[in-house]
């Protein structure tokens, strides 16, 4: 065993003590089933944002948005080039290229190597650095070597040996979505969401969440995004939408209790982030409580910035608010987070 001690309101072991699936175990072939059986129209949305959104690095300054270059060979661009520059008989003209991105800028999945937390989980009365199910920074999420330069590159090499998001890749995450409407309750007032609230909104839109489900939050907070153009104004990304309320246990409680699988929202960090990290606080706690609710107790991979516009006002119309979704995360061995563009099938 990799721990002693488990974290209060933790699964740690539900799944076996090397498990790295966390709640996507729930997402089995009968909840693959669940979900095609939600596809009446063969209509798909397209869940993502253009990756190059929110612009800037106003939201986070640590993440900063794709540069696109062309590949080159020999000391030349490989962009609309032809071939017949090497070879006079060839007729082919060809494009490559990469890409510098922050994996989490956009639309992103969140692997349980992204929040982990102190805690004493091998009993020796010293709180170490740990992750879901008792993985160790420093042996399974590993930080890089410092090569003291400027460069994007100084710190290359970091690596989640263990928990990394190729995980949820290799699992399918395509299951059944649910989608709450938050955005049709509050519009666009920044508020923070707690369990009452959110029982309310189920009862009154006739929402179910069951065991395995993909759970999806629709807050407005991507039209924002988009109006603002990749011109983000600090003041209002920070006053606007909803989000949930990680500081409300009764909350945390109902997403052990609902048996959901995952957690997708179209805002920032899909709970509402309460203090600046610099705030004084006046005792030791968590700066996201829904993270380290769901990504470090409970292995509940999030999914923030998705783009639901479309489909909520679609299921709105047909009073419906399930169907096939399908959000799979880049296979990138050893990535803590990745870029996605899911798909929602009605
Ligand atoms: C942060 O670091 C705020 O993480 P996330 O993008 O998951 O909200």
């Amino acid at each position: 065993m990799r721990w002693k001690n488990r974290p209060p309101g933790s699964n740690w072991g539900e799944f076996g003590p090397d498990d790295q699936r966390g709640r996507m175990n729930y997402v089995t072939r009968e909840k693959v089933l669940q979900g095609i059986a939600e596809v009446k129209e063969g209509r798909s949305f397209c869940l993502s944002l253009p990756l190059d959104y929110p612009g800037g690095q106003v939201l986070n300054p640590r993440r900063a948005p794709p540069r696109l270059a062309a590949t080159s060979r020999e000391g030349k661009q490989f962009f609309a080039r032809p071939l017949d520059d090497y070879n006079a008989q060839l007729t082919d003209v060809i494009c490559d290229d990469q890409v510098l991105m922050a994996l989490q800028y956009s639309t992103q999945l969140d692997s349980f190597a992204h929040v982990g937390g102190r805690f004493d989980a091998d009993g020796d009365g010293k709180a170490e650095l740990v992750f879901y199910n008792g993985f160790r920074a420093g042996e399974d999420i590993v930080p890089a070597p410092d090569k003291n330069s400027d460069a994007w590159d100084r710190f290359e090499g970091s690596q989640a040996k263990a928990l990394g998001i190729q995980g949820m890749a290799e699992h399918g995450a395509q299951g059944r979505g649910v989608l709450i409407d938050l955005h049709a309750h509050f519009r666009r007032a920044r508020h923070a969401v707690g369990y009452d609230e959110l029982m309310r909104i189920l009862e009154d839109d006739k929402v179910q969440v069951e065991k395995g489900d993909m759970v999806c939050l629709y807050t407005g907070f991507a039209d924002v995004l988009l109006e603002m153009a990749k011109k983000p104004d600090p003041k209002l990304v920070n006053e606007t939408c909803s989000g949930l309320n990680g500081r409300d246990d009764k909350l945390l409680e109902w997403i052990t209790d609902s048996g959901l699988a995952c957690l997708f929202a179209d805002n920032y960090a899909v709970e509402l982030i309460q203090t600046a990290l610099t705030d004084p606080l006046p005792k030791k706690q968590p700066w996201l409580p829904l993270h380290e609710h769901c990504l470090f107790k409970n292995g509940i991979h999030l999914g923030e910035m998705f783009y639901f516009t479309e489909l909520a006002r679609w299921l709105r119309e047909h009073k419906r608010s399930r169907f096939l979704l399908t959000a799979p995360p880049l296979r990138l061995p050893g990535a803590v987070g990745s870029p996605a563009t899911p798909i929602a099938t009605v």
